[in-house]
């Protein structure tokens, strides 16, 4: 039989270099074999009766994800991440007796004084690296002398997602006129996409997440609102969070007694 040069040098190249595995194109063979590689190495390999089952890593409660998938915006709901006993209710008493006992803040708005629905204070693991909060035009002090409550917070940010928080605003909202308007922790100061997280403490309220005007309409039309009970923590995470997003806590005429919040940052 004779080969033209043309037919059988392209053919018999191409088969030495798939035999070499040179070549992208394989055979079915070889791809099935591939496939059963990949998948043996993706599948989770099966334990026998007698291994010892490894710890789960501990996971949110819920994860609701903002945005109808266009954009990268979750919150993680952790329903107890602070053991609800005496010790925390102590913590939260020396904290909440703290605030009750500063002045509301005041800030401008559109030119007119305004005094802020809730008391506060900034607690900074080293104040030389985040010496303040500024915020809506105001500028809250680090404190040094980080209270315990606090660094059990901050401890479990670290813990979860992957270190580097060093600072908490503390928020007490008296009762239920108490409030937060619609924001974005947007600050420049903060680590770029880093997650925030709220820890609750006392009366449940509900955090409301609106979509910002300059986003997609589809959005926009989604408004979600997250309840915050007591021992419980939240993070807004997702590197579109704070671009896309605001958060607030409405007033909640059935709020009669205080929340106290500690909000844990990277900055
Ligand atoms: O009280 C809260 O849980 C939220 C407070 C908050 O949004 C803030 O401090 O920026």
């Amino acid at each position: 039989m004779v080969f033209s040069d043309r037919s059988i040098f392209p053919r018999l190249s191409r088969w030495v270099m798939q035999a070499e595995g040179l070549t992208g194109r394989s055979r079915p063979a070889d791809r099935d074999r591939a496939t059963t590689a990949r998948r043996a190495m993706a599948a989770p390999r099966k334990r026998s009766a007698c291994e010892p089952a490894e710890p789960a890593e501990p996971a949110p409660d819920s994860v609701i994800r903002l945005g109808r998938d266009l954009v990268d915006a979750r919150v993680d709901v952790w329903l107890r991440c602070v053991p609800a006993d005496a010790r925390l209710e102590q913590e939260v008493a020396e904290v909440s007796r703290t605030l009750a006992g500063r002045a509301r803040r005041t800030f401008r708005m559109f030119g007119k004084v305004c005094t802020m629905r809730r008391r506060q204070a900034f607690y900074a693991l080293d104040t030389a690296a985040a010496p303040e909060y500024r915020f809506s035009g105001t500028a809250v002090a680090a404190e040094p002398d980080m209270p315990p409550l606090v660094r059990r917070c901050i401890g479990f940010a670290n813990q979860r997602y992957g270190g580097g928080f060093n600072a908490a605003l503390c928020n007490l909202y008296e009762d239920g006129t108490d409030y937060i308007s619609q924001h974005a922790d947007d600050e420049p100061a903060h680590a770029p996409g880093s997650p925030v997280l709220t820890f609750s403490f006392g009366a449940e309220r509900r955090m409301l997440f609106t979509a910002k005007p300059s986003t997609a309409t589809a959005m926009q039309q989604r408004r979600t609102s997250v309840a915050l009970p007591h021992g419980s923590c939240l993070a807004m995470r997702g590197k579109d969070f704070q671009r896309c997003f605001l958060h607030g806590v409405p007033k909640a005429a059935a709020a009669t007694a205080a929340r106290l919040s500690v909000t844990v940052r990277k900055f």
